[in-house]
C-alpha cells in the first residue's frame, strides 16, 4: 500500500468514526439562519509584533467577512440538505465540484479556528494531551516542529498546513490548497479533525514578512495558544 492509498484508507476509517456536531460554539449556523463572522475576541494589535494590526484588521474584517458573505450566497444555490448545519458538518459534506460552497465554507471554518489558535494568552507550550500525542506521533516537539514547518513552507501557492487528530488517536501533519481543510472527506486525501492550522496565504503575512514565509512560520510558533489547541483536541477526541 503506497502512502496515498494508506492515507485514503485511514481517512475513510476516520470519516466513519468522526462525530461532527451539528452545532458548535461560535462557528455555527442554526436552521436556515445565515452564518456570521464570529467575534475575534481581542484587539487587532494584540499579536504584535508577530502579526501587525493592519494585517489582522484586513484579514478578519475583509477576507474572513467575504468568506462568510459568499458562503451565505452559495447556500442559496444548493439543496436544503446543506442548510442549517454546523460549519464543520457542512465542510464534511461538500463535494469537489461545489466550488463556491467548498471555498467559502472552508474559508469560514479555517479562519474561525485560526483566530482561536493564535488568540493571546493561554498556555505557551503544548499541554498534557497535546504534548503526549506529539511525543507519540512524532517522537518529540522538535521533530514535530520541523515537520510542520517544512509542510507549511512547501505548500505551493496559497493554502494551509494542519495538525489533525486521526481515528487511530495519532496526530498527523497535512497540507491543503486554497481553503480546503481536512474535514472535507470527499475533497482531501487525509481526513481528520484539525487541532491546529496555519494560514500560509500571502494575505496572512505579506505586510510584515513579504516573501519570507519561513520567518512567519517561525514567529507563528511564538503566538500559538496551546490552551485552544488542547481544547480542539479534547473536542476531536470526544467522538
Ligand atoms: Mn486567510
Amino acid at each position: 500500500m503506497n502512502k496515498r492509498d494508506f492515507l485514503k484508507t485511514t481517512g475513510a476509517l476516520a470519516l466513519g468514526a468522526l462525530v461532527l456536531p451539528r452545532k458548535a460554539l461560535s462557528v455555527s449556523s442554526t436552521h436556515g439562519e445565515a452564518y456570521t463572522l464570529p467575534s475575534l475576541g481581542y484587539a487587532f494589535n494584540a499579536l504584535e509584533p508577530t502579526i501587525d494590526a493592519q494585517t489582522m484588521e484586513i484579514h478578519y474584517s475583509k477576507h474572513h467577512q467575504a468568506y462568510v458573505t459568499n458562503l451565505n450566497k452559495a447556500l442559496a444555490d444548493v439543496g436544503t440538505e446543506y442548510h442549517g448545519l454546523s460549519i464543520e458538518r457542512l465542510c464534511s459534506m461538500v463535494s469537489p465540484d461545489q466550488l463556491a460552497l467548498r471555498n467559502n465554507a472552508g474559508g469560514h471554518y479555517n479562519h474561525s479556528m485560526f483566530w482561536k489558535w493564535i488568540a493571546p494568552g493561554g498556555a505557551r507550550e503544548p499541554m498534557e494531551s497535546t504534548s503526549e500525542l506529539i511525543q507519540l506521533s512524532f517522537g518529540g516537539f522538535e521533530a514535530f516542529r520541523k515537520i510542520f514547518t517544512d509542510t507549511a513552507k512547501n505548500r505551493f501557492g496559497s493554502g494551509w498546513a494542519w495538525v489533525i487528530r486521526q481515528e487511530n488517536n495519532k496526530l498527523a501533519v497535512v497540507s491543503t490548497p486554497n481553503q480546503d481543510n481536512p474535514l472535507m472527506a470527499s475533497v482531501v486525501d487525509a481526513v481528520g479533525v484539525p487541532i491546529l492550522g496555519i494560514d500560509v496565504w500571502e494575505h496572512a503575512y505579506y505586510l510584515n514578512y513579504q516573501n519570507k514565509r519561513t520567518d512567519y512560520i517561525d514567529a507563528f510558533f511564538g503566538i500559538i495558544n496551546w490552551t485552544a489547541v488542547e481544547d480542539s483536541l479534547r473536542k476531536a477526541t470526544r467522538g
